[in-house]
């Protein structure tokens, strides 16, 4: 069997925001894969539209025997679990999202996938997180480290740490 290390980002602004990270965390756990590392917990401003409802953004590293379509899958069906109603096109708030971000070193472009996820590098709520996890993380497209990206990021929108991954501020 063949693990896969692939970098999960997790988002919410709606509803109980803390309560359905914990729930996605959980099931990504038991139908993604071992959850080997988490990043701090952050509360992030609403990047590309406008809201009142700030975001509780982490990132996640998974160990994962699945492929990338079986992830994808898999993210559709714990979104809906916790409470994600699917709506028209733009950006919207929602009680959970989950993107994946990187698998292994893989690109893909394909109609429904793109890995890496293609916005990471404009996104602040992404890259601080991320850099939590691994910012010697090369990105496969452009070369760049994690911690790099994350210092050319123009993204002004704040990005609050609010807590250690678990949760004990140490
Ligand atoms: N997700 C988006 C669009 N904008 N902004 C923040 N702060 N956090 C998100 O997770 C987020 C966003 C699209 O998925
Ligand atoms: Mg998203
Ligand atoms: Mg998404």
């Amino acid at each position: 069997m063949d693990y896969h290390l692939t970098y999960l980002s997790l988002g919410s602004n709606l509803g109980e925001r803390e309560k359905q990270i914990g729930l996605a965390l959980s099931l990504i756990s038991e139908g993604i894969g071992m959850i080997t590392l988490r990043s701090s917990l952050y509360e992030t401003e609403p990047w590309g539209f406008q809201s009142e409802a700030k975001f509780l953004n982490m990132v996640v590293c998974v160990e994962t025997l699945l492929e990338p379509d079986a992830v994808m899958q898999k993210i559709l069906e714990i979104e809906e679990q916790c409470g994600r109603n699917r709506t028209g096109g733009g950006y919207v708030s929602r009680t959970i999202d989950i993107d994946i971000l990187f698998y292994d070193d893989l690109i893909i472009r394909s109609e429904n996938l793109i890995i890496p996820h293609p916005r990471l590098a404009e996104r602040k709520f992404v890259l601080e997180p991320m850099n939590d996890l691994a910012p010697e993380m090369i990105h496969p497209v452009t070369g760049v480290s994690v911690r790099e990206l994350l210092t050319n990021c123009m993204d002004e929108n704040k990005v609050t740490k609010i807590n250690s991954p678990s949760g004990n501020n140490g």
